[in-house]
């Protein structure tokens, strides 16, 4: 995952010294005995957030972005930068069959979808705005608030990885007029939308892009420099607090008559990071790859000012005025899927490796799946005070075999969260459907609804065994009759 020039060790034991301690409460593990007989979201009414989440790109197809021209090339060794040489031309062709879409969520129960606008889509060239565009997606969000057999509430994600090839042009988000241009958009779609819209998500995981983008060149623009890596986190958070600032200006109108026109929140992907021994430096690299990854966007959204490090390869600490102020979020999104068990290598291009247990679940991408990391993520997370929002979670399984208990256990983990105390507003499982997944292309089957993208041309959203679990979730709140 964060992979870049090594290391001195030196200056890694001097700045794992600096961090401090790690805490040292008792790691929950749960029994699965346990999770069989809990009652999931108990004593939650229809108010939770419970729903899914999918992303533009990913499914919508016909689109013309950064990622467009990524999918085509290669690596230096002949290797296609997506797995198969396959794209999201077509992808889940959303973009003409989202009434299906639409369809499966009435189907769930879910109150919440958590959908992405494609930004090149609506802004094809600086300052132009495609209006066809926007009537398309009006008429989805009013689908939306239309369905049965209760509305579903759209959550707009603006940025979620990919760039108009404009803002490409011109350095992508280390334009240092990156963060305005955002903004702009922004703006553009909290007047477009914001008589359908009270929830809206800025940025999808600032950190994953940077790190893919930025220091393991696995994601466009394929780039490995941890300075980079950096600037750009920067630039992200900005953009991140000057869009936050547009869209309360410009959507005013609240749209389900609940008292709030904008809940602002921005979705964050943590990952657990556990040394693999006891030994000092699993321990400092794993301290290390959690400040970095985990630890300096919450911070620097809270405190307003950005601080982040990668000893001996970067050092940037500067103030943020965007962030400062009334407060750029409402509440803060977590998109968890797994741990890394780290065992360091200072001497490899990488700093540390994921220790693989064999004893562990893993999902079809090789994750581990660990349900107790989102407890603990959760219970840490909830203590810079916003209320938390699990924006996303989810399992790569091509069987649809492991979804139904990773469901299961993950929904225990929000609700010891919630019995310890933890603010959780609600829970977003990825994907709705199927989905181009990135560098994984089609490999990645994340879906509670699967499609044959090879076979079926008609593109059909197949039920897994799933569904099933996802409505009794919905029952157990009163969005199903039971
Ligand atoms: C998230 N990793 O991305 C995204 O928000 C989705 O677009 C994606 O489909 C989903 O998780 C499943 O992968 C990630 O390598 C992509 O650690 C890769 C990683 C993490 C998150």
């Amino acid at each position: 995952m964060i992979a870049s020039r090594s290391h001195g060790w030196v200056a890694i034991v001097a700045f794992a010294a600096l961090a401090g301690a790690a805490g040292c409460r008792p790691r929950p593990s749960y029994s699965q005995a346990e999770i069989d007989r809990h009652v999931m979201l108990q004593g939650l009414g229809p108010g939770f957030l419970l729903g899914v989440a999918t992303s533009a790109y990913q499914i919508e197809g016909g689109n013309h972005n950064d990622w467009t021209d990524w999918e085509r090339g290669r690596y230096p060794d002949g290797r296609p930068h997506v797995a198969d040489g396959a794209t999201a031309t077509r992808a889940a062709d959303s973009w003409n069959l989202w009434r299906q879409d639409v369809t499966a969520l009435e189907e769930l129960g879910a109150n919440v979808y958590r959908l992405g606008i494609e930004w090149s889509r609506l802004e094809p060239a600086e300052g132009a705005w495609d209006e066809a565009a926007v009537a398309r997606y009006r008429e989805m969000l009013a689908a939306l608030r239309a369905a049965r057999p209760h509305a579903i509430a759209p959550m707009v994600n603006l940025y979620h990885f990919t760039l108009p090839g404009w803002v490409v042009a011109r350095g992508g988000w280390e334009w240092p007029g990156a963060p305005a241009a955002f903004a702009s958009f922004a703006g553009r779609a909290g007047e477009a939308f914001g008589d359908q819209v009270d929830l809206w998500c800025t940025l999808n995981e600032p950190n994953v892009y940077a790190t893919k983008g930025y220091l393991s060149a696995d994601w466009p623009p394929g780039v490995r420099d941890p300075k980079r890596a950096a600037r750009v986190l920067a630039q992200l958070l900005t953009a991140h607090g000057l869009a936050a600032a547009a869209l309360r200006a410009h959507d005013r109108v609240d749209a389900d008559g609940d008292g709030a026109a904008t809940r602002v929140g921005l979705a964050h992907n943590v990952i657990v990071f556990d040394p693999a021994s006891r030994g000092p430096l699993d321990g400092l690299v794993a301290r290390i790859a959690d400040r970095f990854y985990n630890q300096a966007i919450p911070d620097a959204l809270s405190t307003g000012r950005i601080r982040i490090e990668l000893p001996m390869e970067v050092t940037l600490d500067e103030e943020a005025p965007s962030l400062k102020g009334q407060g750029s979020l409402d509440w803060l999104g977590l998109n968890y899927y797994t741990r890394h068990v780290v065992r360091a290598h200072l001497d490899r291009a990488a700093p540390y490796e994921i220790v693989v247990d064999p004893a562990r679940p893993h999902n079809d991408l090789g994750w581990e799946i660990y349900p107790e990391g989102l407890e603990r993520v959760l219970e840490r997370f909830a203590r810079f005070g916003w209320p938390i929002l699990v924006t996303e979670s989810g399992v790569a399984d091509r069987t649809g075999a492991i979804r139904p208990g990773f469901i299961r256990s993950h929904i225990y983990a929000v609700d010891r969260a919630r019995a310890a105390g933890v603010d959780v507003i609600g829970y977003m499982h990825w994907s709705l459907i199927d989905n181009f997944e990135w560098s994984h292309g089609y490999e990645g089957r994340f879906g509670l609804y699967a499609i044959d993208f090879a076979g079926d041309p008609r593109l059909a959203r197949r039920p897994t065994p799933a569904v099933a679990t996802f409505q009794e979730l919905a029952r157990n709140i009163g969005l199903l009759a039971k």
